[in-house]
């Protein structure tokens, strides 16, 4: 029988697609999540009932159709409304400054009284990923395209659907009726590395790049394929809009764009001048390894639209924009020879000796070659020409030879049958890329690493301690595990080679200062196989005692969150390894106590419960601050109101939400209320 949705189940439809939008935006874009994921995949599970049981619901807009779409034949062609620029380049500070010059002159000649002589600018880092251009007619995603040459590129709709930080569907006010997106798709780099080792894992092609990373899902036909990798997008421009106010600058449109629902570069800004245009470039770089997302470098556009326009363009580049790229991190040299390292749980990882070559600002001279897997399907040999790929602070790889260099007398890489450092026997476990030494605890390299391991960022975070002073202090027997660091002297410590009274006291200091770490980092730093940080993390926060960790047995292990059978069975293993035990109670025989994070509950703060929605300016405080205090409270800060918001924060400037507060009967605060409530609640706390 066929039944039509009644009026309860219509409404149930719109208010779910309502909250799923909201709450999708409050993840993906803002990167601040109101609800656990739990809660969002009952609503969204509630949807698809919904949509399942009356297909007639289904719209385009629905967000549940971010899944992929049954595959493709073929990718068709798509005109975009208006043609998608091109951006020049600037490699040095010699052509920013021409570009300035250039910019300043031709506004003299369009303008023989132009009194301009310091121009405002917009500048990005520049993403390194795929140009994409998003069509919406009435506020709803019709089209997504690539850029391809500019006029036309290829409908890949389906796959830009498969974005969670791309609205299906736009929210604020003054929606256009027809509106162009463009902006970079790209992928984390964190995501490109999962990506990477997962395939590594399973004896899969890795990708070279995040920017390849990014163009291979979407080029999938296949957006389901698509829809598994984790892409994210940042919006730059508009091409068509029709029916909005155009805004004066770029930064502003921008912002218009971040109201709209579209996800922004947080590092973007302002400055005058191509002093602050170099600045920035300089400011960017020194980041660039910390951000989450590749770039090649930044782009400099000139914030006036007014400006933009007169200045125009020639053969399909702006001139009121250009890139200023760092240099290459890909680079060509020689293979000369390679060597096997042995890591922390005696995995033996080849890595390649090269000719040493500059790269993306640092000379190389040693890059992995992952294992040997790669090294087959890369077709690598010593002898060969290879390129050398440097991104951000991970260790530099071979990326791939070249063919056309090969010499007649290159020679294959062979897995060495004993281990490099202790002789033991190599071994291959059956469907593991990777070979590891047998020797265990008696294998020095694997107890160096380990040491390191301990001294490392996530795990003790020693100051002072880095891999080349574990080396010397292993190599000259002052120590043979992690818990000899702690019965270090300056006395000893002053008779190493370039090492000053004053640095000896500093290390010592640091193990001092080591004794205290949370638990999770404790667990962390035992290097446990498999044990990652947010696996150390769970293990804390279930068991809360290290002693009730070397309790548990593999099936209770398995009740903790991410922990599977494999990593159960490796922390069992650890802890009846008596030597562990023996260097763990040594360890805290010298003074390391484990701490656990003290816990507020939330549901105990004075503000626990309530909802408040904040809107308009406010004077003595931003609009962030006020969020950070009232949260610290215990309240939740929402962008929407409903009935039940406790009550709306209105500054001055106050709009259409207030004009809702007032019509649902919520409360309304003032900015001095504010004040008042968040004093005499802090008092209380
Ligand atoms: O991040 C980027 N890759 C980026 C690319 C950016 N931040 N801004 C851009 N702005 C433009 C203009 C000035 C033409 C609107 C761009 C690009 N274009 C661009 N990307 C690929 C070709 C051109």
């Amino acid at each position: 029988m066929i039944t039509k949705p009644d009026q309860h189940q219509l409404s149930q439809v719109k208010n779910l697609h309502e909250e799923l939008h909201y709450h999708n935006h409050r993840y993906y874009v803002l990167d601040d999540p109101e609800i656990p994921d739990s809660e969002y995949d009952k609503l969204l599970r509630e949807l698809q009932a919904l949509e399942t049981q009356f297909p007639e619901l289904l719209t385009s807009d629905s967000p549940s159709q971010r899944v992929g779409a049954p595959p493709l034949s073929e990718f068709t062609q798509v005109t975009h409304l208006v043609p998608m620029l091109s951006l020049g380049n600037a490699f040095n500070e010699t052509e920013v400054l021409a570009f300035e010059k250039r910019l300043l002159d031709r506004l003299t000649n369009i303008n023989p009284d132009n009194t301009i002589t310091e121009l405002e600018y917009a500048v990005e880092p520049k993403l390194d990923g795929l140009a994409v251009s998003l069509l919406y007619e009435n506020g709803i995603l019709i089209q997504g395209a690539t850029r391809g040459d500019g006029e036309t590129g290829e409908n890949i709709t389906e796959n830009v659907r498969t974005i969670n930080s791309i609205p299906l569907k736009l929210s604020g006010d003054n929606i256009p009726q027809t509106l162009e997106v463009r902006g970079e798709v790209y992928m984390p780099k964190a995501s490109f590395e999962a990506l990477n080792n997962k395939a590594r894992e399973q004896g899969e092609k890795t990708f070279v790049n995040p920017r390849n990373a990014a163009a291979g899902s979407m080029r999938q036909l296949d957006s389901r394929i698509t829809a598994s990798r984790n892409l994210a997008m940042y919006c730059y421009a508009t091409g068509r809009m029709v029916g909005a106010d155009v805004p004066a600058k770029h930064s502003d449109a921008l912002q218009q764009l971040a109201s709209w629902g579209f996800r922004i570069c947080p590092d973007s800004k302002v400055v005058t001048g191509a002093k602050g245009c170099l600045e920035y470039f300089e400011e960017i770089g020194s980041k660039r390894d910390d951000l989450s997302y590749d770039i090649d470098g930044v782009v400099f556009k000139v914030n006036s639209l007014e400006l933009q326009h007169q200045l125009g363009f020639v053969s399909r580049a702006p001139r009121w924009a250009i890139a200023h790229k760092f240099p290459a991190q890909e680079e060509m040299t020689l293979l000369k020879d390679v060597e096997f390292q042995v890591g922390r749980t005696g995995a033996l990882t080849p890595v390649a000796r090269l000719e040493p070559v500059f790269v993306g600002g640092v000379t190389v001279t040693n890059a992995t070659l992952h294992n040997m897997d790669e090294i087959e399907r890369k077709d690598v040999r010593v002898g060969d020409t290879v390129i050398v790929r440097r991104a951000g602070d991970v260790i530099p790889e071979v990326a791939r030879i070249v063919p056309a260099k090969r010499p007649d007398n290159t020679q294959k890489i062979v897995m060495p049958s004993q281990c490099p450092v202790c002789n033991s026997a190599v071994e291959q476990i059956d469907g593991e890329a990777v070979s590891r030494c047998t020797g265990g605890l008696v294998c020095p390299a694997q107890q160096k690493q380990a040491i390191k391991h301990f001294a490392s960022r996530k795990a003790l975070d020693i100051d002072g301690l880095g891999d080349k002073l574990v080396e010397q202090l292993f190599d000259e027997k002052l120590i043979e595990n992690i818990s000899d660091l702690y019965r270090l002297k300056v006395e000893d410590l002053i008779k190493l080679e370039r090492m000053g009274e004053k640095s000896a006291e500093n290390l010592i200091k640091s193990l001092e200062l080591s004794k205290k770490p949370t638990l999770a980092r404790f667990i962390y730093s035992l290097g446990i196989r498999e044990v990652g940080e947010t696996t150390a993390k769970s293990l804390s926060n279930h068991y809360l005692s290290l002693e009730a960790i070397k309790e548990a047995d593999e099936e209770n292990l398995q009740e903790v969150n991410d922990v599977g059978p494999i990593v159960a069975s490796h922390v069992v293993s650890f802890f009846q390894e008596d030597h562990n035990n023996q260097i763990i109670d040594a360890l805290f025989s010298t003074g390391i106590d484990p701490v656990l994070p003290i816990v507020v509950d939330a549901k105990e703060l004075p503000l626990s419960g309530n909802t408040y929605v904040i809107t308009g300016t406010l004077n003595k405080m931003g609009r962030s601050d006020a969020k950070a205090q009232l949260e610290a409270l215990g309240a939740k800060v929402s962008g929407s109101i409903s009935k039940n918001t406790t009550a709306l924060i209105a500054g001055e400037k106050a709009g259409s939400k207030l004009t809702k507060a007032e019509s649902l009967g919520v409360e309304v605060l003032d900015e001095e209320a504010l004040l008042k409530l968040i004093k005499i609640t802090a008092s209380d706390a």
